[in-house]
């Protein structure tokens, strides 16, 4: 299923009312980023204003359109664009076509901290003339050649005919990342609008397994535990096989409102720490890949679901729970064999960060031995 599509479901079943951005105001590290600055001689395409620069070899290359080309020029939007009545912002926008292998770039008003969660945000339309479902893929880079950086994921995807939709990307930054390369991509054929830019930097990330919850509004506060442990300085709890486990999820410390929660257990240690954005939120690092990153392992083998859509548990089995939190499960005799799980969720927090009010959960390694 389109990866897209699920965001946007879900995003449909979370969100009551305008999502707003899901952090504070930062200082904006990508310059021009409306595209209203910098000269473009004529009122044609294949001209980006400085200091946005073409990034790929072709001619003429990515467009700056404009709404007013006897004010400040750029390429006509009636073209691509006959539906959308104005830019994002101000006048100008700008496009690349996948197809003619169009990219475009510019370097950040500085190098970015190495390991930090970074949010990038823009705003999208779609063309009449190359129609079909696409992204831009974010590569960062060291120079101006996206070969030379890394790609850190899509954006864009909520485009839409002749209107403007925003969408949100969060990646943790590479090692050297001073410019930044946008390159759509389509199974078809794109050209999608894009404006106002945002790229903040949010801070080192916590701990994977340190969860978010009550971040919006004080400490951040566990809520999962195990035999009534929330483990120690590693979050490690061990119990004997053949031993009672409890797991127990609190509500968050705020309130949980209905108490809608997932829980996931991975089989293994925590390896592979991933953010989670559903919809248009930021919701938390999780220590492992959830079902919103279907491509990526260890996935979740079990899944307990309270009041959320079935997407929170993707392919992992599902195990019968609880309808809300808080609740606390007991398993007897415990497991037979030696195993060890790492444990972690999604709780309803109107405490949380995000705007959704839904923050991750700390996680727990249970260690069966
Ligand atoms: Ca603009
Ligand atoms: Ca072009």
């Amino acid at each position: 299923m389109n990866a897209i599509l699920i965001r946007s479901s879900l995003a449909a079943v979370l969100v009551c009312g305008a999502v707003t951005g899901p952090r504070a105001a930062a200082q904006n590290l990508i310059p021009n980023p409306g595209f209203e600055d910098g000269t473009v001689a004529v009122c044609d395409q294949g001209i980006l204003p400085d200091p946005w620069y073409q990034a790929s070899d072709t001619d003429p290359g990515s467009d700056v359109s404009t709404f007013d080309c006897a004010t400040l020029p750029g390429f006509t939007p009636a073209l691509h664009y006959p539906d959308l009545a104005a830019a994002q912002g101000g006048l100008r926008f700008a496009s690349a076509w996948n197809s003619a292998d169009e990219r475009f770039g510019i370097a950040l008003t500085s190098t970015l901290v190495e390991g930090n969660l970074h949010h990038l945000s823009g705003y999208f339309t779609r063309s009449v003339i190359h129609s079909d479902d696409g992204v831009y893929d974010i590569y960062l880079s060291p120079d101006a050649d996206y070969l030379d950086g890394t790609f850190v994921g899509s954006i864009g995807g909520t485009n839409a005919l002749g209107t403007w939709s925003r969408d949100d990307l969060d990646f943790f930054a590479p090692a050297g990342a001073v410019n930044i390369i946008f390159n759509p991509r389509s199974a078809g054929t794109c050209y999608i609008g894009c404006d106002d830019w945002e790229l903040v930097d949010l801070g080192p990330p916590n701990s994977p397994l340190t969860g978010n919850v009550n971040a919006g509004s004080g400490p951040v506060t566990d809520v999962l535990f195990v035999n009534g442990s929330a483990g120690d300085a590693n979050r490690d709890v061990f119990v004997p096989t053949n031993t009672a486990i409890q797991v127990r999820l609190d509500a968050a410390p705020a309130g949980s409102d209905t108490g809608n929660y997932v829980v996931w257990a991975w089989v293994g240690p925590p390896t592979n720490p991933f953010v989670l954005d559903v919809g248009t939120s930021f919701l938390g690092t999780t220590a492992n890949p959830t079902p919103f990153q279907p491509f990526a392992s260890p996935q979740p083998f079990r899944c307990l679901r309270g009041g959320l859509p079935p997407q929170f548990c993707g392919s992992a089995t599902e195990v019968r729970a609880p309808r809300s939190a808080p609740w606390s499960v007991l398993k007897g005799n415990g497991l037979p064999h030696p195993i060890t799980l790492t444990i972690q969720g999604v709780l309803q927090d109107l405490g949380a960060a995000s705007a959704d009010q839904y923050s991750v959960t700390n996680g727990v390694v249970l260690h069966v031995q």
